[in-house]
């Protein structure tokens, strides 16, 4: 679609439909407030006082089809764009199997981001083009939100709580990349850029960065200097659950409750290991609440989601 000048770029399909949409509804909206101006116009000045036009009942057929006519139309013309604008809207929450994960921390006033590479950049993005990203983001302090307006996608980025968003950029290029949220002082100066590059110089860039240990590496070592290990790669009589293959199975609960897996749960047993309580085993694991930030919570969940027991071998 051909936008205006002040108007965002579109760097994705999603773009391209969220703009079909606003256009689209404001087309359909213009037309029908035009159709009702003209015919107040019109019946106005048909049967102003005066006029000698009919003004016995209506004909039938006027009265009946005209009226079920007109509703069938509004109605599947709304259910259409319902329809249209959900369908989309559902490709930005749900993200396809192999998608890029990207770590983004968001802190008063900055964005930190993380490549599961290990790779490291602030208020900056990198991201191939034609590629599902998803973005698995948190808050080191208060509410910011993630804001891309070439990609038409926004979401809340919550202290305590991991939210996501995906997209699949089409256009190369460098784009806005805002916090939507009044976040402090310098909520204003919070933002940066998303570069969105053809495969082959996104592989050379990433290449090019200072070399660091992919994030689960860097899990790793974390996991053995702050003493998660002591307690989680103990031998033979273990005090902890052995974490391999943790990731996405469902785990029971000494109260009970069975659990899945997934990114909150282990960061939440890493902070709040009293509230989930792993049946069979006592409630002895400290918090690192206060110890690890958020960053770090993403390294050894990444760590923990790629460990597969190989621990005597490497430890
Ligand atoms: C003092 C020993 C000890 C230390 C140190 C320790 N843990 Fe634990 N951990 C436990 C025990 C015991 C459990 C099971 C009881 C519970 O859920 O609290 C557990 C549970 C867990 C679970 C949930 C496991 C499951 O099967 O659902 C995760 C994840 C975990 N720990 C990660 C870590 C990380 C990461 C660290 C280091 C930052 C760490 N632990 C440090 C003893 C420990
Ligand atoms: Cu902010």
């Amino acid at each position: 679609m051909r936008h205006f000048i002040f108007f965002p770029p579109e760097a994705s399909v999603y773009a391209r439909h969220v703009d079909w949409i606003l256009f689209g509804l404001l087309g359909v909206s213009a037309a029908i407030i035009g159709l009702v101006v003209a015919l107040l116009l019109v019946f106005g000045i048909r049967y102003r006082r005066g006029s000698r036009a009919p003004r016995g009942p209506l004909p039938a057929w006027v009265s009946r089809d005209v009226e079920i006519g007109w509703t069938v139309a509004t109605l599947f013309t709304f259910v259409f764009i319902f329809w249209y604008a959900t369908a989309s809207f559902l490709t930005t929450i749900g993200a396809a199997p192999n998608a890029l994960e990207i770590h983004v921390v968001g802190k008063q006033w900055m964005w930190k981001i993380e490549h599961s590479n290990g790779v490291r950049e602030i208020n900056e993005l990198h991201v191939p083009i034609g590629i599902p990203v998803k973005l698995v983001m948190i808050s080191q302090d208060v509410i910011h939100s993630f804001f891309l307006p070439a990609l038409r996608i926004k979401q809340d980025v919550l202290p305590g709580r991991y939210t996501s968003e995906s997209f699949t950029a089409d256009k190369t290029g460098t784009y806005n990349l805002f916090c939507a949220e009044y976040c402090g002082t310098d909520h204003a100066r919070m933002g940066g850029s998303i570069v969105i590059m053809k495969k082959a110089d996104y592989q050379k860039w990433l290449d090019a960065q200072p070399g660091a240990e992919n994030l689960a590496g860097q899990g790793r070592q974390l996991f053995v200097r702050l003493g998660c290990a002591g307690c989680h790669f103990e031998k033979g009589h273990r005090r902890a659950p052995d974490l391999a293959g943790l990731y996405g199975s469902y785990v029971e609960l000494a109260d009970g409750r069975t659990v899945r897996a997934d990114d909150s749960y282990l960061r939440d047993s890493i902070l709040q290991p009293k509230r989930d309580i792993v049946a069979g085993y006592a409630p002895i694991m400290p918090s690192f609440e206060g110890t690890v930030s958020e960053d770090q919570i993403f390294e050894l969940v990444a760590f923990i989601k790629s460990y597969s027991g190989d621990a005597e071998t490497t430890q």
